[in-house]
């Protein structure tokens, strides 16, 4: 059978996209900084119990704080996690990771573990009929060419090589400040943000987000800012939706669309830990 011939919309390759059997989870932007963390405790319980087959986790970049694919002492340190995720394909259930800004060259990791894909920069699934679009967000404020061109180079092959040969100090050193430049610019709470940033903030991402609703898309799912935002319209006879991940570790929830469902709902899984 012929493949259906891809459409671009709105920048999008439009690709027929995965169809989920089951129940679809996306989870992003944990910031794991040790596997002894309590969200990563909780993240791993959840993915021992939870998933069933058929279903799709999609994690959708920012799992881990700082993590390189191409380092074995990062694998090691967050293996109790890495290990969860790995057991995913053997029960049945599909496995998709997006990379974050803070977890890169995630590659490496994936080609190692068969039955895990990886997509970038994000993933179109196909949930009871609706089209479903994830990805990270840092590409979604395309002024900042600063980051944008950050993002580029952080990805050439010279600067994987280099991850793969400086001291395990140096990665982390870098990582660390890498993180703290990016929480000077973007808080860990858009929340706490002056009405006005909140409100700027909130736009640029729903305009992202509008123009694959507007395009065909029934879902956007974004992350990356930690805005606890949502919208959801009609689009002629389409109900449509953007939502976003928030901050999980202090608002609580992963997103979930279950089989047979209208709109994508948020799941509480982490108990409240003091921001
Ligand atoms: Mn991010």
């Amino acid at each position: 059978m012929a493949p259906a011939s891809p459409s671009v919309i709105a920048g999008t390759e439009l690709r027929p996209g995965m169809t989920v059997d089951g129940t679809l989870w996306v989870i992003s932007d944990l910031h794991i900084l040790a596997s002894t963390d309590s969200v990563a405790t909780q993240l791993v319980e959840f993915l021992t119990t939870h998933p069933r087959v058929g279903d799709h986790i999609v994690f959708a970049g920012d799992l881990f704080d700082r993590f390189t694919g191409e380092r074995l002492f990062l694998w090691e340190r967050f293996e109790p996690v890495l290990d969860a995720i790995r057991q995913l394909p053997g029960r049945g259930v599909q496995v998709t990771l997006l990379e974050g800004n803070h977890d890169l060259h995630l590659q490496p990791w994936v080609e190692a573990h068969p039955g895990v894909q990886w997509a970038d920069p994000g993933i179109l699934l196909n949930c009871g009929g609706k089209r479903i679009w994830i990805e990270h967000g840092d590409l979604i404020n395309q002024s900042d060419i600063g980051y944008l061109l950050l993002r580029t180079t952080f990805r050439t092959r010279l600067v994987r090589g280099l991850a793969r040969l400086v001291p395990e100090s140096w990665v982390d050193g870098f990582a660390k400040n890498a993180s703290s430049l990016s929480r000077a610019q973007n808080p860990w709470l858009p929340e706490n943000l002056p009405q006005q940033k909140l409100q700027a903030l909130r736009t640029l991402y729903r305009d992202a987000a509008n123009q694959k609703l507007l395009n065909g898309i029934d879902c956007v799912i974004l992350g990356h800012c930690h805005d606890l935002d949502e919208v959801r319209f009609q689009v002629g006879s389409r109900a449509v939706q953007y939502i976003n991940m928030g901050f999980p570790p202090v608002h609580g929830s992963i997103l979930r669309l279950q089989k047979g469902a209208s709109s994508v709902e948020r799941f509480p899984l982490f108990r409240a830990s003091p921001a």
